[in-house]
């Protein structure tokens, strides 16, 4: 009696182990039941007893590293939907051959942008949808052996110009089969789209209408897309489909280099037209900031305007030569406005007081002040600023200290700095601070 529960005992815990041993081996447990899974494939081929839905691995990471996918001779396999490939989002490679496959969504590879060959050879499909395709860049679709019907929605197939292009044949109505490429259907035509007018340059603040015109079969249907608008603006759609107006009202600076496109599509293909906006507007300066030191000084500012704005500074109300050592430079343009710095070479006292930026373009100026200060007067012995010393500053002098140097308090740092002082800031020569 102890012996044989004993044994059973013992035999239960051996088991319980097998099974968590077979739970820790995933690679193993992963595959689906009738495929076979190898590196980056997934394989499915037995004939004897078919798989119905797309395999599905067991965790999101091991999808996410499958690159492969091949399914052969199963005849249980009858459709591609929405969300079965959401989850293998590197899948590059996609065979489905000699299946009972008949459908495939339109949104079948919405998660699969890196889809490139695709062998849909020997399958159940009367028709597929350009749609289907329109986000991918697909090099080959393979689609001999289906019963492609004669139908303007497969008449795309026809323009299609992937690799290893095919004779496809289509079936016709009384079931016979013709090459598709000499298939012609009245009421099926590529759309055609012309927009109005194909220049807009105007001044901020009035109005523009955009018109967008279409033609094809059957009616297409007209989109308009822009980016995000600021602009008020009222869209008006014709009865018949074949025309619509965007009208901008009040146009908005902010809207300037805009692109607004109007884009056609029907079962047999899409067509596009776009225009930039050219939006005039006296200057902006939306940003003049204190002066920040990094490697050299630099005062940030962030400038619009349309046309580009010309920038003067003024110091002290005087207007400032710009030359090697102090200038104006502009770093990026993003969002619409310049953004950039007044750059400064080891500036020093001489260099502090209010700095005015004028940007002016033929709509009009605009003008801002900031006070900059970059160090103590250099006389005034009890004040050490730490900037003087920063050591990547290259202060080597240029030349001799001039007469007027020599002058001053003696102290390294004064021989060293001022002759480079004197270069950049000629103004301040002929207004020398008195000397105490
Ligand atoms: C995915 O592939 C990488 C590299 O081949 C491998 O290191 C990783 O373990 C794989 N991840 C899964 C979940 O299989
Ligand atoms: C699918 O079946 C055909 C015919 O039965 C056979 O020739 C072919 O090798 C099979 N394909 C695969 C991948 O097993
Ligand atoms: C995809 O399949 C084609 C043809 O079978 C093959 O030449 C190619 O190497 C495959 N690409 C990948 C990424 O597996
Ligand atoms: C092929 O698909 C059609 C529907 O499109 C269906 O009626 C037919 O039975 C399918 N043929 C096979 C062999 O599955
Ligand atoms: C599309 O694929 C081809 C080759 O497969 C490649 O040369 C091309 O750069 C790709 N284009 C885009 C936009 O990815
Ligand atoms: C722009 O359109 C608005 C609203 O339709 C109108 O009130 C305004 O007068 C128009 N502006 C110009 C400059 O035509
Ligand atoms: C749009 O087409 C209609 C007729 O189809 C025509 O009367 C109109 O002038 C066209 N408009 C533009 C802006 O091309
Ligand atoms: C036009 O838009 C500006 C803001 O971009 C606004 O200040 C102004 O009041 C608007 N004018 C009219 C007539 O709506
Ligand atoms: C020297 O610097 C100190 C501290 O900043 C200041 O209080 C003093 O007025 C300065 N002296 C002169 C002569 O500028
Ligand atoms: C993507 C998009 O906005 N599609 C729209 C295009 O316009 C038609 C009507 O003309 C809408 O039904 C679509 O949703």
């Amino acid at each position: 009696m102890s012996l044989l529960s004993g044994g059973f005992g013992m035999a239960g815990w051996g088991s319980g182990w097998v099974l968590m041993l077979l739970a820790l081996w995933r690679p193993g447990a992963a595959c689906p039941e009738l495929c076979t899974c190898t590196g980056a494939r997934i394989s499915c081929v037995d004939a004897e007893r078919s798989i119905v839905a797309f395999p599905m691995l067991q965790s999101e990471a091991e999808m996410e590293n499958i690159t492969d996918i091949y399914i052969a001779n199963q005849s249980s396999f009858k459709s591609i939907n929405e969300k079965d490939l959401d989850s293998y989002r590197n899948l590059r490679n996609l065979t489905i051959t000699n299946t009972r496959l008949a459908y495939i969504s339109r949104q079948a590879f919405a998660s699969n942008p890196k889809l490139q060959y695709l062998n849909l050879k020997e399958n159940n499909l009367s028709s597929l949808s350009w749609r289907t395709f329109r986000h991918l860049n697909i090099s080959y679709l393979l689609l001999a052996g289906n019963p492609l019907q004669c139908i303007c929605e497969n008449v795309w197939l026809k323009q299609w110009r992937g690799e290893e292009a095919e004779d496809l044949l289509c079936v016709e109505e009384g079931g016979m089969r013709i090459a598709l490429s000499t298939l012609k259907l009245t009421n099926c035509v590529l759309p055609t789209v012309t927009l109005k007018p194909t220049k807009v340059t105007m001044r901020k603040g009035l109005n523009v209408t955009l018109v967008c015109n279409t033609s094809g079969m059957p009616t297409p249907n007209l989109n308009w897309s822009t980016c995000k608008l600021n602009s008020a603006y009222e869209l008006q759609h014709e009865h018949s489909g074949q025309r619509s107006e965007l009208r901008l009202v009040n146009v908005s600076s902010l809207d300037n280099g805009c692109k607004i496109t109007c884009r056609s599509e029907n079962m047999v293909g899409e067509a596009e037209a776009s225009v930039d906006l050219d939006i005039l507007f006296p200057p902006v300066i939306s940003k003049l900031m204190d002066a920040i030191s990094d490697h050299h000084w630099c005062i940030p500012f962030s400038v619009s305007g349309n046309p580009e704005p010309k920038l003067r500074w003024l110091l002290n109300d005087n207007p400032m030569e710009e030359g090697p050592f102090i200038r104006t430079m502009i770093y990026d343009y993003s969002e619409g406005e310049y953004h950039g710095c007044l750059h400064l070479d080891s500036p020093t006292h001489i260099n502090n007081g209010k700095y005015t930026l004028l940007a002016r373009n033929v709509y009009g100026e605009a003008r801002e002040e900031v006070f900059a200060h970059f160090m103590h007067e250099p006389w005034n012995e009890s004040v050490t600023d730490p900037l003087y010393y920063d050591p990547t500053t290259d202060d080597t002098p240029l030349g001799p200290p001039e007469d007027k140097v020599a002058v001053l308090p003696q102290s390294s740092v004064m021989t060293m700095t001022l002759p480079v002082l004197f270069i950049m800031c000629p103004t301040a020569l002929t207004h020398p601070r008195p000397l105490t």
